[in-house]
Formats: C-alpha cells, structure tokens, sequence
C-alpha cells in the first residue's frame, strides 16, 4: 500500500522520483524495500527530487541511482562518505543521504565511517546490510556470519564477524537507527526522522540476499525482527541503546536505537563558519592565482 499524506498535495509524489530504468536486482532483494522507504520518506517529507542530493558507491544498492531521481553522485567503492559529507558541509540547504553497502563501509570504507561518526557529519548514511559483497557474486564481507559458505570461501572464512553495531557505538553516535527491508512502514518513518537529525545518522537496514545470503533471509529477520521502541525502549539511553542493538541473539530490536539532538554538528563547531550567512557554494569564484603560482616557478 503506498501511503501519501493528504497535506502535501501540492508537494512531491512518489511517481516524480521514479526513472523508467529497468531495476537490476535479483527477485526478492531487499534493496527493494529500502528504495520505497527512501522515496516514501523524502515524499512524505515534501522533499522534491531537485531539494536532496543522494550518494552512492559501488555495489549492488549503488545501482538505486539509476531508479530514484533527484540531484545524485555514483562515486567509487567505499567511499560515498567523504563526498557526500563534502557536498553536505558545502551546501547545508540541501539533505543529503549516502547509501553504502556492508562490504565497502566495513572493509574499504570503514576508515570512512570512523570519521563520520566521530565528526557527526550532517547527512544520513544508510547501510544495505545484506551481510555479502553482492554485486561481485556473493564473497564473504565482514559482516558475513563466521565459517558461512560462501562464493569465494566454500568452507567459510577463519575471521570473526566484525561486531558491527558494537564498534558504531564506540564511536559516541549521536542517531543509531535498525531498520528491515520487510518493514517498509517503519523504514519510511526511521528514514524521516534520520534525514532531520541534525548530525551524523546511522541508519543500519537488514536486508534480504535471496541469492547468495542463505543464513539471514528474508524469513529469518522477519521472525526476528521487532520494534523496540513499541516495546518502550527510550532512545536517548545510551547504554540501554547499544546493549539492545549488540544482542540480536534471540530478537532483532529495530527502530530508533540512539537519538542526541543536542551534539551541534561538525559544521557547527566550524569557528570560521561562526555567524557567516552565505553557504560555502555561495562563495565559489574564480581568483587569479597567477601571482602566487610566480613564486613557485
Ligand atoms: C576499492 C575497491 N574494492 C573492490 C571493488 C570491487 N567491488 C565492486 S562492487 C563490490 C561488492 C559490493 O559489495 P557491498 O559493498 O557489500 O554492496 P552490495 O553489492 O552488497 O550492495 C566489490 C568488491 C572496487 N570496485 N573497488
């Protein structure tokens, strides 16, 4: 059921963000739910296509870029961070969401991650959390369950599964989101509030592999998966956020994990920034340089 608020009936629908482009996803991948969340919650947000900027990288949710419109960036593998992060600290009118994939954020990118988290960056990072590097065939990522057949690794891998939200919460986060690709419903509603949070959003969605994830299925997180915040979890208790989001032994808890609107922004803290009207873009111009580059040659 698509669901549009009668109240913007003169803002954005959800057809404006849609590109005729055929989807390149296996049957049942959940990248389907997280592309309806996304444009459910920037539509419902009466965020137009030309008003938000979407980042990607390479993998198999990168390929999102082809079918949801609006201002968009494909750059390379592991690192949709840094560039969104630029283009957000540029232009702080413009939200701007960064989708990753678990093999490039916890692997090539994970440096990356480090610093956004540390930096509270204002932009929303989504992880596709289909636990394998998909688009490449199925390897195990870091993310991956130890000793799990995989494409590459037909009798596991010897590493431990890198405890994922354990290491996010060292970070000191200020959002920490769990979201499944079965729940479009409460993706759309995490996605809303993750795209306003005023620093570094870390959205982790769990997400279907039908092809080469045959351990966390669709099935499997739907059995698992609950809302914690219906269950009375508050996300401002930090401590009680971070137990719940490192036990997912018996039940997922999703929903809004973590929340501190209270931490200013890595913008914010910018002292030369301090009471300046303009936007970093407004300011771009062309210099003659010619005299400083004299004293270089
Ligand atoms: C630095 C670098 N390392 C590896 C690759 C090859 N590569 C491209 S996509 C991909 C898999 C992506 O997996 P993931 O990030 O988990 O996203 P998914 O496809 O699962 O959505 C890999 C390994 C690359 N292009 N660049």
């Amino acid at each position: 059921m698509i669901r549009i608020p009668l109240d913007n009936a003169g803002g954005p629908k959800m057809q404006d963000y849609h590109h005729d482009n055929q989807c390149t996803w296996c049957d049942g991948c959940g990248d389907y739910g997280i592309w309806t969340a996304a444009k459910r919650a920037l539509v419902e947000l009466n965020i137009a296509p030309h008003e938000v900027l979407l980042c990607y990288d390479v993998g198999c949710h990168g390929n999102m870029s082809d079918k949801l419109l609006g201002y968009r960036f494909h750059g390379l593998h592991g690192r949709v961070i840094p560039f969104a992060a630029g283009a957000a600290l540029a232009n702080r009118n413009v939200p701007v969401m960064a989708f990753g994939g678990d093999g490039a954020s916890f692997s090539e990118g994970i440096g990356h991650l480090v610093h956004g988290l540390r930096s509270n960056y204002p932009m929303t990072f989504v992880l596709h959390n289909n636990a394998n590097y998909g688009l490449t065939l199925g390897q195990a990522s870091s993310l991956t369950w130890q000793g799990q057949p995989m494409n590459t690794s037909p009798n596991g891998i010897p590493e431990r599964t890198l405890p994922s939200m354990d290491f996010v919460f060292s970070l000191e986060p200020t959002f920490v989101a769990r979201g499944f690709s079965g729940n479009i419903d409460q993706l759309t509603e995490i996605l809303k509030v993750a795209i306003k949070h005023r620093g570094f959003a870390f959205v982790d969605v769990l997400q279907a592999c039908p092809t080469y994830n045959h351990f966390a299925t669709h099935d499997y997180l739907l059995e698992r998966c609950y809302d914690a915040n219906k269950e009375g979890h508050d996300p401002s208790n930090f401590a009680a956020a971070r137990k719940l989001a490192t036990d997912s032994s018996e039940r997922i808890a999703t929903g809004i994990l973590y929340q501190n609107e209270n931490t200013p922004d890595y913008y914010e803290q910018l002292v030369a920034r301090q009471n300046v009207k303009t936007q970093a873009v407004d300011e771009v111009e062309k210099k003659d340089v010619s005299a400083w580059m004299k004293k270089f040659v």
